[in-house]
């Protein structure tokens, strides 16, 4: 059968560093090498580049289209994209799978969706292929959310977690005339690798424990790397939880050294306490790659700010990692959440911490309800009338206890204290001297858009036009 794979515009890239993190549809591409495998035609289309859908459905002509929906400031812009598909191809049979389409499936239970895949694509696209080739019906697929003229119902869950070495790598091809296009800030041409799946913490705000149980999967190390050795010299690691499984990850970074497999940049994600307990796994890690940044979730500046959100690690162990990491010489980039109950002493807390220890390469984002937390199960009440756009972790979704416009003062002034304000200790010029200069123009494009995060307007005219639209 033909099948057409899209992975959508975001719909919502006003802030933050999406536009800058163009990473490739790495789902998908496990999806499609399980359907060439069985004999289908697949072609992945990335509609964040040209041509628009209208040009792949009539270029393609699908019979079966899949629609990714990785998060949930997407889901509006996920059933737009399907309404356009039924509205040119009235036949096709179109379904919707992705982590924010599994953690929440009511946003996409639209007239133009049939299906809504609520487990990992590569064991469960497969399984749904057969049936529709065979003209069977799609409700005997397992673990999907079906459309029927009774309303929508789950067929049963799989029997057991897939292993991930089911597909052991995905169909890059399938992306190679997009592949110029995906990049990490100054990083391009940039790979995505996944080396494993889940995450067996239970922080209050994240869906990724909730989606799998609190499982960890890996893949085999053999398959972990051939796709190092098969991918180009930069490197982000999709891992929620790099390094989790310390004797794994040193026979992977041994099977790497000794597969001769070294890289330009390698960007990992993973928790302090991992870092702090385990510097041994650091030492074995850094030759493999020239540059070599690592992603760490701070959250919070105190230790009670980190029980509040069920964190299960200390500042004692923030510290440490970032101090064992400096050492070994990696890059240190992390994420601190900004709750809006807070008071101004918080803030402060804050930046006092944050210029204490040098974490001005942080980011900085809202505490946000995201769709299968615990937190969204709590804030359920505050959510009425919130646009799924504005679940960008950078629109505020209720009034904050300090007034929104003195919480937004101090929200841009927070990102005011970051590396990335040009009117602050690093300027315009001190970038543009670290960089090439057939990078300049990119470097200036980038740091052009951000210096809007540190002008408390801009968040406050979208504040003010939504609570607008929701009393409309
Ligand atoms: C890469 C990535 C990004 C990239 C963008 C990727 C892109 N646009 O293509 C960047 C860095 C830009 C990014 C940004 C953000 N991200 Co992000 N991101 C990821 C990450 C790390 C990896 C995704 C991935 O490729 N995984 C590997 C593949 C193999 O797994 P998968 O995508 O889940 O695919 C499987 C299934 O989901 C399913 N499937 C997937 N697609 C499809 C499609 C169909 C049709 C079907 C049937 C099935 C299916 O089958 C696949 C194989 O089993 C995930 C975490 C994670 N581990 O998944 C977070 C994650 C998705 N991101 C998250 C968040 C919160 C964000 C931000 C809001 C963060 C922020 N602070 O700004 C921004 C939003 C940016 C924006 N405006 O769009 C959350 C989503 C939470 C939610 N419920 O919305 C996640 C889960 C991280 C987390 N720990 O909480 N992100
Ligand atoms: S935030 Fe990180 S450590 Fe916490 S549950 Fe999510 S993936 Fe795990």
């Amino acid at each position: 059968m033909k099948v057409l794979l899209l992975r959508p515009h975001p719909g919502n890239e006003q802030f933050g560093l999406g536009p800058f993190f163009r990473v490739e549809p790495l789902g998908l591409e496990y999806i499609g090498a399980a359907l060439l495998a069985q004999g289908h035609s697949v072609t992945i289309a990335d509609l964040r580049f040209r041509p628009k859908v209208a040009t792949w459905l009539r270029r393609v002509r699908p019979g079966v289209v899949g629609i990714s929906c990785l998060h949930a400031l997407e889901y509006d812009r996920v059933v737009k994209t399907a309404r356009e598909v039924r509205r040119a191809l009235p036949e096709s049979f179109i379904f919707v799978g992705g982590h924010a389409a599994m953690a929440c499936c009511e946003p996409l239970e639209d007239d133009a969706i049939d299906a809504i895949c609520m487990d990992d694509g590569e064991e469960v696209v497969p399984a749904l292929m057969d049936i529709l080739q065979k003209g069977g019906t799609p409700g005997r697929a397992p673990a999907l959310r079906i459309r029927t003229k009774e309303g929508w119902i789950n067929t049963p869950p799989l029997v057991e977690r897939t292993s991930l070495d089911l597909v052991p790598l995905p169909a890059r091809n399938l992306v190679d005339r997009h592949r110029s296009g995906y990049h990490c800030l100054l990083f391009k041409p940039v790979w995505l690798i996944e080396t494993a799946r889940g995450c067996p913490f239970r922080c209050s705000f994240c869906s990724v424990w909730q989606l799998y149980g609190r499982s960890y999967r890996e893949r085999s190390i053999a398959a972990v790397v051939e796709d190092f050795a098969t991918t180009g010299d930069s490197i982000f690691v999709a891992d929620d939880l790099f390094w989790n499984n310390p004797p794994r990850s040193l026979e992977l970074a041994e099977a790497l050294k000794k597969g001769g497999v070294y890289k330009r940049w390698i960007l990992v994600q993973t928790r302090t306490d991992i870092i702090s307990r385990r510097p041994g796994l650091l030492e074995a890690w850094r030759p493999l790659a020239k540059d070599f940044d690592i992603f760490l979730g701070f959250e919070f500046a105190s230790d009670k700010g980190l029980a509040g959100i069920a964190k299960d690690a200390g500042i004692r162990e923030s510290l440490k990692a970032v101090r064992t990491a400096r050492s070994l010489g990696y890059g240190i980039n992390g994420n601190f959440l900004i709750d809006p109950d807070w008071a101004e002493d918080d803030f402060r807390e804050l930046w006092d911490f944050v210029a204490e220890h040098g974490l001005q390469r942080s980011g900085f984002t809202l505490l946000t309800p995201l769709p299968g937390t615990e937190l969204y199960r709590k804030s359920a009440d505050r959510l009425a009338g919130a646009e799924w756009s504005d679940f960008d972790m950078h629109h505020l979704l209720w009034e904050p206890k300090l007034g929104a416009k003195r919480f937004l003062e101090l929200y841009a002034e927070t990102w005011r204290r970051s590396i990335l304000n040009t009117s602050g200790d690093k300027s315009l010029l001190d970038w543009i001297r670290q960089v090439r200069p057939s990078q300049i123009p990119y470097i200036i494009r980038v740091l052009w858009r951000t210096q809007k995060m540190m002008k408390p307007g801009t968040y406050l005219s979208e504040y003010r036009k939504n609570c607008k639209k929701s009393q409309a």
